[in-house]
């Protein structure tokens, strides 16, 4: 099963237990923001009732008659960690000449690199555009697997998160991140949250991704989250060290697929991602926040 927020027709978005073909909502809540507050006991046991309504015979919306939206809302951030992956430490050392050697130290250092990545109404859902920034040369979409926790902290479950990023302009200089990083169409997480008590280990799931130009592959990676150097509890607890999350938190866990220079994303592109036992998170390519809006 899945958490899931979607809409129904024109309808106001909603949450709720996603089981096959089937939603049905999640009593007493309108938001995820809402979920994500609650401890693990409240969102296991509302997610225990619908399905045992279910089972009961109570009515859903099947999957043809909603639109799935991106899993988090209101107040809650996406975060996510940085070089956590041989992989993503070997592109940007490339990347980076002058800088190279902070790359390596993070990697190895006990301290992870954490970044805030995006506000939740400024997260693409599935089927969304994606955007690479119009002053950038090398774009990449990062397909990550990313960790949702509650209030205190706690791994309610996994969804895929996609830290789209401008290769060139952190390249030029680190202290550029932010601005590789965040901005409007830069961020794409789906399609539902799977939980925690349902996928036990995050560390052995296969992460696929294919980039598609003119209906033909134009780069294809796969990648195990065996590679992550870090736990999920040791990344969540540096988040958490000096810092709350009243509406929770969507904590991406870094890349391992990194496409060799110099290929970059070009408009038009259809990015496909999948992780095993989650799902699958699909967008399209835009270049520019005017084509966003268009
Ligand atoms: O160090 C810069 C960001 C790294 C990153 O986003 C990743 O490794 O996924
Ligand atoms: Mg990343």
């Amino acid at each position: 099963m899945q958490l899931i927020r979607y809409r129904v027709g024109g309808g106001a978005p909603q949450v709720g237990v996603l089981d096959g073909d089937q939603v049905r909502a999640l009593p007493g809540v309108a938001t995820m923001a809402e979920v994500l507050a609650r401890p693990m006991t409240w969102i296991r046991g509302a997610c225990e009732t619908v399905l045992a309504g279910e089972a009961a015979g109570a009515r859903g919306s099947s999957l043809r008659e909603i639109s799935v939206l991106a899993p988090v809302d209101g107040e809650t951030e996406v975060w996510a960690a940085g070089v956590t992956y041989e992989r993503s430490m070997h592109a940007r050392v490339e990347e980076s000449q002058d800088s190279a050697d902070v790359y390596d130290r993070v990697y190895t250092a006990p301290r992870p690199e954490l970044f805030f990545k995006s506000a939740a109404w400024r997260v693409a859902g599935p089927g969304h555009r994606v955007n690479v920034r119009a002053d950038s040369q090398v774009d990449v979409p990062e397909p990550e697997l990313a960790a949702v926790l509650n209030a205190d902290g706690d791994v309610v479950g996994y969804t895929i998160c996609n830290d789209m990023s401008s290769r060139s302009i952190e390249g030029e200089n680190p202290l550029y991140l932010p601005q590789a990083k965040i901005y409007l169409g830069g961020c794409a997480a789906g399609p539902g949250i799977r939980p925690a008590w349902e996928l036990t280990d995050p560390y052995g799931l296969t992460i696929e991704m294919t980039i598609s130009r003119g209906g033909e592959a134009a780069w294809t990676g796969q990648a195990s989250t065996a590679g992550l150097r870090r736990t999920v509890p040791e990344l969540a607890s540096f988040l958490f060290l000096e810092d709350e999350f009243p509406a929770g938190v969507l904590l991406s866990t870094g890349t391992s697929l990194v496409p060799d220079l110099p290929f970059t994303l070009r408009a038009g592109d259809e990015i496909r991602i999948s992780i095993s036992e989650i799902g699958e998170l699909v967008n399209h390519v835009v270049r520019g926040k005017a084509a966003l809006r268009a």
